[in-house]
């Protein structure tokens, strides 16, 4: 079924195009077929956060692209799922914000980092990391650990959209900043992020864009003010309470 067998009319249309985008993605060989529960764990956050971007969310982009303006070496590590769903919009806020992009997969094959790096260059990347994988996140067994010397081992700001606990405990480790999008406030990925973003990669993706376009003229001084300012635990207090209450925090 495609993208235009869908009904626009249905009350899930957007939530069964993503699923649908998946699909597609695990046909072309971008997704792994782990990719699939994962999205249904998302989904299942995402409805009980009313599928909106909720407040604290935003306010959490809006310090993701700060620490991606005043970063060093900031990359956004991508994986099958994020490139089946966001493609380009994450090549774009790579663009806005100076960052590179490197895939790097929790089941890892070279088949499938070539595709996901193929695609992204249809989408426009000009440069995609992630085939020399010629460093080690340290404390992890060999395939998750796998990265690129010269991107997320020298990175001093990582973005990990739906990352594995393990893996984004370990970048933490290495004293990285780690930006997490994750749906559920509860994941240990979100727990350790200096910037959890408790929102779906559809939207935050391209909300982090729009803050970074109209941050860009800030001083470095203004854009630091912003990040000492954020409180992690304040915006995963925040999701839990929407989720439980279907408040906007
Ligand atoms: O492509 P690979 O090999 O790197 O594998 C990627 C997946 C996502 C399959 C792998 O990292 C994995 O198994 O992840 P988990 O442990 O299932 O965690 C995925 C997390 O992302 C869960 O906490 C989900 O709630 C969350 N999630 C799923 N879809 C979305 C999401 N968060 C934001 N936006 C989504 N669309």
């Amino acid at each position: 079924m495609s993208d235009v067998d869908v009904p626009e009319s249905h009350p899930r249309y957007e939530s069964l195009l993503t699923r649908h985008r998946i699909e597609d993605g695990v046909e072309k060989g971008i997704t792994s077929q782990q990719g699939l529960i994962a999205q249904g764990r998302g989904e299942a956050f995402d409805y009980l956060l009313g599928e909106r971007t909720i407040e604290s969310a935003d306010r959490a982009e809006r310090v993701a692209a700060a620490h991606l303006l005043v970063a060093d070496h900031s990359v956004i590590s991508v994986n099958g799922n994020v490139a089946a769903l966001v493609p380009g919009e994450i090549v774009e806020l790579a663009e806005v914000t100076g960052a590179d992009l490197e895939v790097n997969l929790f089941n890892r094959t070279e088949e499938r980092i070539e595709a996901i790096a193929e695609h992204l260059r249809e989408h426009g990347a000009s440069e995609v990391k992630g085939m020399a994988a010629d460093a080690r996140i340290p404390g992890l067994d060999h395939e998750r650990a796998k990265v690129d010397a010269d991107g997320i081992g020298d990175a001093d700001t990582v973005v990990v959209p739906l990352e594995d606990g393990d893996r984004a405990e370990a970048l933490g480790e290495m004293g990285k900043t780690e930006i997490v999008i994750d749906l559920n406030p509860l994941s240990r990925s979100a727990q350790v992020a200096a910037v959890p973003i408790v929102d779906n990669v559809l939207r935050a993706v391209p909300n982090m864009t729009e803050h970074a376009q109209s941050l860009r003229d800030r001083s470095t001084g203004e854009l630091q003010e912003m990040i000492d300012e954020f409180d992690p635990d304040e915006t995963l207090a925040a999701a839990e309470e929407a989720i439980r209450t279907g408040e906007v925090a």
